[in-house]
Parts: structure tokens; C-alpha cells; sequence
């Protein structure tokens, strides 16, 4: 068998690699959309003593085989601003798994990875409490583990996690429950600052279209078409907080711009 540091070495070059992948979209997150929803990539391999005794647990032999048969022999852990963006970066991540198909209908390209398998601890929390979004991905031919959570999660799970290792592996059961229940004040705290995210995404929303809307405006008074602006001044006046009568509204005021008017 391989050391130790050779055997996890491929291991450490893959997880920096993916990590390059989630960074580079979180900028184009940003630029695009102006919201970069990772908030830290952290991660992290197995220490050898830590494998012998999953493997001890597990009834295997400490061997190679073995070794690479675990999913988490290294991992990373995705921790997210908001819990709408952890279905996001999980779809991010299953598009890249994708092939490209030719006319044939035959796969080509280089798979960049394979989603091997998924578990939604969000939808269903562990009986201790435990939230996160897990995928076992296969990629140049290792597998790891990505869990993906918010910032709220990732603090629980750490302090548990920290917990236990103090207990030596087997909490008292007040501090289970205790624990349970500061799971549950994590989740109820994730969904409130969502709530908020979504008023937040609305505004933006509305204020880009408000923008749009006010410059169709403008080129119309400009161009001595005051009388349709002002038909429009008068709709809005009436729409109140409807986002979809805005847009529309917007759109139609943008179309009665003279085109050689309207820059973007
Ligand atoms: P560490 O220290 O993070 O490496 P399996 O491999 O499916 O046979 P396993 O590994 O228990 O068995 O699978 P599971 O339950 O899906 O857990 C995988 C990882 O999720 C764990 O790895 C933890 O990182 C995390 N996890 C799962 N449940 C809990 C929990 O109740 N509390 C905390 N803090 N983390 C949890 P490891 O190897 O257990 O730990």
C-alpha cells in the first residue's frame, strides 16, 4: 500500500480543483447577478488514524480497496449565505456532471464529474439535529463528499461535532436534546434571514425595472412624446405593488421609444 501522503495526495489536488471550479462561478455570481452566494469552501482529508477506525466501524480491512471505497475520505464543505442558495449550488454542481452529446447521440468530451449519490438532511434532519445538503461525487476517478449548508448549519454541526470529540464520541443525553433544540432555533434563524432575501431580491427586482422604466420615460419626454409618457405616469400611479403590472408597463413604454433613441 501507498504512504499515507501519497495515497491522499490525488485527493488534495481534486478538492483544490473543484474548489476553483464553485470560486470561479461565486465571481461570475457576483458580477452578473451582483450576489455572491458561497460564502467559504472549506476542506479537508481524513487523517489516517481517523480512517482506520471508520474502516474498524465499517468491519473492513485497512487497505487500499477499502480506503477509496469511502466516500469521504476527503470533503468539502460549502457554506452558504441563505439556505435558497444551497439548492442552487447543488444544481451548479449536478450541471457540471453533463456530458455533451453528439449527432450521433454518442457521449464525447471530457466528464467533468459524476454525482454518485445525494442526501437531502435539510428536508430530512438527523435524529441529532444535523442539516446539510450531501453529494458523493465521483471525479477523475475518486469519489468525496460535498456538503453544502448555511452558515447557521455549519456552526451547529462544528460545535456538535466539537462536542462530541470532548465526550469522546458519546454526547450525555441532556446535551443531546439540548442540541436538538439549538438545531431547531438554526433552522427557524435560516428561514427568517431567507424571508428577508427574497423582500431584498424583490427590491432589486423592482428597482432595475423601475430604472428601465424611468429612462423609456425620459427619452419619451425628450423626444416630444410627453403624451404617452404621461399615459404611463397615470398607470403607475395605480398598479401599487404589482411587480408583474410593472414589468409589463415597462416593457410597453420601452417599445414606444423611437429605437435609434434607446442605448443600453
Ligand atoms: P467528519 O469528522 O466530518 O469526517 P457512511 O459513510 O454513510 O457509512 P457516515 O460517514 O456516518 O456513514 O455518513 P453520514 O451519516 O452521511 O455522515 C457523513 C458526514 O456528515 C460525517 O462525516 C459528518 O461530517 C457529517 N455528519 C453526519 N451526521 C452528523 C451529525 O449528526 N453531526 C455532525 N456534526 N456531523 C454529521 P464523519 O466521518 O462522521 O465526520
Amino acid at each position: 500500500m501507498l504512504p499515507w501522503n501519497e495515497l491522499v495526495k490525488p485527493y488534495d489536488i481534486l478538492l483544490s480543483e473543484v474548489k476553483t471550479m464553485l470560486e470561479k462561478s461565486n465571481n461570475i455570481f457576483q458580477r452578473q447577478l451582483g450576489y455572491a452566494p458561497i460564502e467559504t469552501i472549506k476542506c479537508r482529508l481524513k487523517t489516517e488514524e481517523s480512517t482506520r477506525k471508520k474502516l474498524e466501524r465499517k468491519e473492513l480491512q485497512f487497505e487500499e480497496g477499502s480506503i477509496r471505497g469511502l466516500t469521504d475520505l476527503a470533503g468539502m464543505r460549502v457554506v452558504c449565505k441563505f439556505i435558497d442558495d444551497i439548492p442552487e449550488i447543488a444544481g451548479l454542481v449536478k450541471s457540471w456532471e453533463k456530458f455533451k452529446i453528439n449527432n450521433e447521440g454518442s457521449r464525447f468530451g471530457i466528464e467533468q464529474l459524476e454525482i454518485v449519490d445525494e442526501q437531502n438532511f435539510i428536508a430530512s434532519p438527523k435524529e441529532s439535529g444535523y442539516r446539510s445538503h450531501h453529494l458523493v461525487i465521483r471525479k477523475n476517478g475518486l469519489l468525496f463528499e460535498m456538503q453544502i449548508r448555511t452558515i447557521a448549519m455549519d456552526f451547529w454541526a462544528s460545535t456538535e461535532h466539537m462536542l462530541k470529540y470532548k465526550y469522546g464520541g458519546d454526547l450525555p443525553a441532556d446535551i443531546r436534546v439540548k442540541l436538538r433544540s439549538i438545531a431547531d432555533i438554526g433552522s427557524t434563524l435560516d428561514l427568517a434571514m431567507n424571508d428577508i432575501r427574497q423582500d431584498v431580491k424583490i427590491g432589486t427586482v423592482k428597482e432595475r425595472i423601475l430604472d428601465e422604466f424611468n429612462k423609456a420615460l425620459r427619452l419619451l419626454d425628450e423626444n416630444g412624446l410627453s403624451f404617452k409618457s404621461d399615459k404611463y405616469r397615470s398607470r403607475l400611479d395605480v398598479i401599487g405593488d404589482d411587480l408583474n403590472a410593472l414589468k409589463s408597463i415597462a416593457t410597453e413604454a420601452k417599445e414606444d421609444v423611437p429605437r435609434q433613441f434607446w442605448q443600453d
